[in-house]
């Protein structure tokens, strides 16, 4: 763990069942550290602001941003990070694909690199949700490929970043749109010359709630996004 604080950025649109216990997980592993969990929600219609409130609205470690005329992950995502207040940035989901533990394999590699993701095809990673893992490993094959990425999984959406280094990127264009955000992101970083490096993380299946994803959606928007960077525009 990093002593110079750390601030988890997590976007929520109807988490009420999950985000109560995945902060009270980060707390266990945090406990007495330096750090703030950033919780941007966009007016979720299951009370997701209303229960974080009742629930930490006394813990000063635990902001939580009610974004009511706005809606969309990557725009929520950056929203967090212009409220943070510690040099590491991470960036998770609320649903428990991303365990919380693996926070802090990602938080010992920072220490020497600017950007560390958590990788779902290296040894070690992997998803519960088995029908996704072949399709979602292809697509990131693909994305290797024809962006030259230095690291195997580019839509995770969960990493650790020093804030100074990525206020050095053109936020505004990278944090729009849904996960292709991440796409984005690592294009940036790579370009700016970041030292990027990977850490296993194997994904569980969402604890409760359902998934904002639309499958077939988001494909296009993430090959849209991964054409247009590789096209240079
Ligand atoms: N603030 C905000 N958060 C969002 C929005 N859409 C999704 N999220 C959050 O972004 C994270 C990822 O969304 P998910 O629905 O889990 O997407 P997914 O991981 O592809 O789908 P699952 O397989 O169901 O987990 C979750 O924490 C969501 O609550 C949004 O419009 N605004
Ligand atoms: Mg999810």
């Amino acid at each position: 763990m990093i002593n110079q604080g750390l601030s988890i950025v997590i976007p929520t649109f109807n988490e009420k069942h999950n985000i109560i216990g995945l902060i009270s997980s980060i707390q266990k592993i945090f406990g007495y550290k330096t750090y703030e969990i950033i919780v941007i929600d966009d007016n979720s219609p299951d009370g997701t602001y209303n229960k974080i409130v009742k629930e930490f609205g006394n813990d000063k470690k635990v902001k939580t941003i009610l974004r009511k005329n706005e809606r969309g992950l990557g725009t929520a995502i950056l929203r967090g990070i212009k409220s943070s207040s510690y040099p590491v940035i991470v960036g998770m989901d609320a649903d428990f694909n991303h365990p919380p533990e693996t926070i802090t394999r990602l938080t010992e590699e920072i220490q020497s690199h600017d950007l560390v993701v958590a990788s779902r095809f290296i040894k070690s990673g992997g998803m519960e949700e088995k029908k996704r893992y072949l399709p979602t490993l292809m697509f990131n094959l693909f994305l290797k490929h024809i962006l030259r990425f230095p690291v195997s999984d580019n839509t995770s959406g969960f990493y650790a970043v020093w804030k100074n280094k990525l206020l050095k990127l053109p936020l505004d264009d990278i944090f729009r749109g849904y996960g292709e955000y991440h796409i984005r992101l690592m294009h940036y970083a790579q370009t700016n010359n970041f030292k990027i490096t990977e850490v296993p993380v194997y994904y569980k299946k969402r604890k409760y709630g359902r998934s904002k994803s639309n499958l077939g959606k988001m494909f296009l928007g993430y090959l849209y996004c991964a054409l247009k960077l590789r096209l240079g525009k």
